[in-house]
C-alpha cells in the first residue's frame, strides 16, 4: 500500500503523486466506498488516498481508500442541481481571477464566489488580471472595487499576464501553500501558472468573440508543483457558481461586514429584509456597509430555497 495525492482527475481516470514523488495514473478500486452519496465524484484534486500497484510496467495504480479531508469547495452539478460536484480539496487558500474587460466578471458572481469560501473556511484573494486592456473607465471601477473589498478585510491585486505585471506579488502570496484558481473561462487562470511556472506550457486560448465568455480551455482540474514547494491548481472555467449547502438563516455570517453587526439586530434571527430594528439595513442607511454587497446578499438570498439551495 503507498500514499499520495491526486493530481488530476477526469472523472474516469486519475493522476497521483506519489510519497515517493513518482506520477501514476490511477483508477479507482471497482468496490470503492463512497459515504457521500450526495457528490457526483467521490475523489477530486487534492484528495490524499491510498492505492496498491496495478501493472508496474505502464506505472498503473488502483485507488483504494480516501484520507480524511481537511476542507473542500464544492459547486452543485450542472446536470443535476441535487448533487454537487467536488472542485478541489485540502485547499489554503483560493484565488479569483477577476477581469472587468473581455470578459466581464460580474460583481454578483465575486460576491457569491466569497460566500462560498466563507462558508468553507477558504481565505480567499481577488485578482483582477488584463489590466493592460483595463481604461480609465475600468481602472476607477478598479479602484472603487479594490476599495470596498480591502475594507471588509479581502486582499485586491491588480495583475496583467500579458505584461507580467504583479507576479512577484502572486508568487509572494503563493509561496509554501495550496493555491485553488477559479474565475470564468477566458480570465486567464492558465496563463497565470504558465507564467509562474515557466515552462509549464499549459494550452490557453483566445477569448471567443461570438460570446465574450470565452471557449472553455482547461476542462479538468489540475494542480502543478512549484519549485517553492507550493501547489495551484488550475480549474477550468465557471459560468456560474451556485452556493451549495447554505440555509438563508447562515447567509449574512459568510458576509464579514454583516457579521460583525449580527447581534445588534432586534431579532436574533433577522434575516435583514423587513424586520423592524435591523442594524444591517441601518449600516447600509448609514454607508457603512456597501449597498452593492447588500444588493448581493439580497440577490443570494432569493436564490436560497428552503431546503438550503
Ligand atoms: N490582454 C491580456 N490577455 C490575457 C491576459 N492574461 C491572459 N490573457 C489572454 O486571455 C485568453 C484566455 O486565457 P486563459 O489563460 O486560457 O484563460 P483561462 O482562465 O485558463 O480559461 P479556461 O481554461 O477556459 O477557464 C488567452 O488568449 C490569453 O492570452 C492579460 O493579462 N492581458
Ligand atoms: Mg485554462
Ligand atoms: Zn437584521
Amino acid at each position: 500500500m503507498m500514499r499520495g495525492i491526486v493530481y488530476k482527475s477526469t472523472g474516469s481516470w486519475y493522476v497521483v503523486k506519489g510519497t515517493d514523488q513518482a506520477f501514476y495514473k490511477a483508477r479507482l478500486k471497482g468496490r470503492f466506498k463512497i459515504d457521500d452519496i450526495t457528490s457526483t465524484n467521490p475523489i477530486a484534486v487534492g484528495d490524499e488516498i491510498e492505492f496498491e500497484m496495478e501493472d508496474e510496467l505502464e506505472n498503473r495504480v488502483m485507488i483504494t481508500a480516501l484520507l480524511p479531508r481537511r476542507n473542500y469547495v464544492n459547486r452543485i452539478s450542472p446536470s443535476n442541481r441535487r448533487l454537487h460536484h467536488i472542485i478541489a480539496s485540502n485547499l489554503d487558500q483560493s484565488l479569483l481571477i477577476a477581469t472587468l474587460k473581455d470578459p466581464k466578471t460580474s460583481l454578483g458572481f465575486i460576491d457569491r464566489f466569497l460566500v462560498s469560501c466563507e462558508a468553507f473556511h477558504i481565505p480567499a484573494v481577488i485578482v483582477f488580471n488584463k489590466s493592460d486592456i483595463y481604461r480609465e473607465k475600468e481602472m476607477l471601477i478598479f479602484q472603487e472595487r479594490k476599495d470596498m473589498y480591502e475594507k471588509i478585510g479581502y486582499r485586491v491585486l491588480l495583475t496583467s499576464m500579458k505584461l507580467k505585471y504583479g507576479v512577484d506579488e502572486l508568487k509572494d502570496i503563493m509561496h509554501d501553500k495550496v493555491t485553488l484558481l477559479s474565475g470564468h473561462s477566458g480570465v486567464g487562470k492558465s496563463s497565470l501558472i504558465n507564467e509562474i511556472l515557466e515552462g509549464a506550457n499549459i494550452r490557453t486560448n483566445e477569448v471567443s468573440e461570438w460570446s465574450g465568455k470565452g471557449m472553455h480551455t482547461t476542462t479538468f482540474a489540475e494542480m502543478r508543483d512549484l519549485p517553492s514547494g507550493a501547489k495551484l491548481i488550475d480549474t477550468p472555467g465557471m459560468r456560474e457558481l451556485a452556493i451549495a449547502d447554505i440555509t438563508k438563516q447562515e447567509l449574512s455570517h459568510y458576509f464579514p461586514e454583516m457579521r460583525r453587526l449580527l447581534n445588534d439586530c432586534q431579532f436574533n434571527n433577522c434575516m435583514h429584509m423587513n424586520e423592524p430594528g435591523c442594524a444591517i439595513k441601518q449600516a447600509v442607511l448609514d454607508g457603512k456597509i456597501h449597498e452593492d454587497r447588500f444588493i448581493s446578499y439580497c440577490t443570494i438570498l432569493d436564490s436560497i430555497g428552503s431546503k438550503g439551495w
